[in-house]
């Protein structure tokens, strides 16, 4: 990730470089030295250091974010400009619209739940009687996976942060809820390995053997069979007690009390907060399992 030099982060947002300097040596943001002594700062910590103070960013360019001034430029509109740049395909747009939401202080769960998903679902209604539709949908699915991966590239979880593994059912091809899981999952701390859409449960069984994960995440948009339900309800059963099975999705009602150690969640909000509850449990503590 990018080191900034005081003197950087100071000009991007428009403030002193001595103030900075003292903000660096009051550990209101948290910086590393050179070999030579000088001060240096992750664009993770700016970034978090934005959030937490509101400060304006007053050329984000500096800081690899020159979506966000374009956003800046065009005011950066409601959740209907959001709509219109998946419908046009506007990666930069959406990019900067998002980042720009995100450095106001939004979580990536809330941004997910929200704007982002509220924006997906017209799409939908707007397309769903057109044979145009699926190049929009695919297109507009896309555009919003450019601009969460750039959110996601903010965090970079401890290699011995605990892990979680998910991704969609096999025949399921909803590639965005579960890249959101895992962009929520590595915004809480923890390292997210995501199969993504169509992942037959021998991949997720591979990927548990090879991972040992704390928690497994199954995103279901697609309806699955209650013959499917029950397969995938099973094998959920048969995995070790050390994983946190959550469900979640549009169509993952079936899972709901289907078996007691099925967490079944329906926002990127409680995904998060999962996430953050592994975090704080002791690696060795059992996970009392719940039904929602
Ligand atoms: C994009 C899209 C497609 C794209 C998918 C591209 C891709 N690779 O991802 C394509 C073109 C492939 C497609 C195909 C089809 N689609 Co489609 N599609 C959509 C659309 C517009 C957006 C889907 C999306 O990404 N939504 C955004 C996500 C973020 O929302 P979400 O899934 O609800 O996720 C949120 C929560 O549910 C939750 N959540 C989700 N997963 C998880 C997981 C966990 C663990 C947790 C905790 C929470 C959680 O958090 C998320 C954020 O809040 C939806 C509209 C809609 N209402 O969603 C239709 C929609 C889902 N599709 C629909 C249909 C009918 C189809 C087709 C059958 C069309 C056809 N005739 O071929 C096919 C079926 C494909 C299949 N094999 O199943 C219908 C489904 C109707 C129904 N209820 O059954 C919808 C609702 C459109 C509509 N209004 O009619 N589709």
């Amino acid at each position: 990730m990018r080191l900034l030099s005081p003197r950087e982060l100071a000009d991007a947002l428009g403030v002193s470089e001595s103030s900075l300097k003292r903000w660096v040596d009051s550990g209101k943001i948290q910086a590393t030295r050179t070999d030579g002594g000088h001060r240096r700062i992750l664009l993770s910590e700016a970034v978090r250091f934005i959030r937490e103070t509101r400060a304006p960013v007053a050329r984000p360019e500096l800081l690899d974010l020159p979506e966000v001034a374009v956003a800046q430029r065009r005011a950066i509109g409601g959740a209907d400009r959001l709509l219109d740049q998946l419908l046009e395909g506007d990666v930069i747009g959406a990019r900067g619209w998002l980042m720009s939401r995100y450095l106001a202080g939004a979580s990536i769960a809330d941004l997910c739940d929200g704007p982002v998903k509220d924006a997906m679902y017209r799409l939908g209604e707007l397309w769903k009687h057109d044979e145009g539709g699926i190049f929009i949908e695919h297109r507009g699915t896309d555009v919003c996976l450019q601009a969460l991966a750039q959110l996601r590239a903010l965090h970079d979880p401890p290699a011995d942060a605990p892990l979680a593994v998910g991704g969609a059912p096999e025949g399921d091809p909803y590639l965005l809820p579960s890249f959101m899981a895992a962009t929520v999952i590595a915004a809480a701390g923890m390292r997210a390995v995501n199969l993504g859409p169509d992942a037959p449960l021998t991949a997720f069984d591979a990927a548990i053997q090879h991972h040992a994960p704390r928690m497994m995440w199954l995103s279901v948009t697609s309806p699955l069979s209650p013959a499917r339900v029950r397969t995938t309800v099973q094998w959920i059963a048969g995995l070790p007690t050390s994983v946190i099975p959550i469900v979640g999705g549009q169509q993952s009602a079936p899972f709901a009390g289907a078996h007691p150690a099925i967490r079944h969640v329906r926002s990127m909000a409680e995904v998060d907060a999962l996430a953050r509850e592994v975090l704080a449990a002791p690696a060795s503590s059992p996970h009392a399992p719940a039904v929602a």
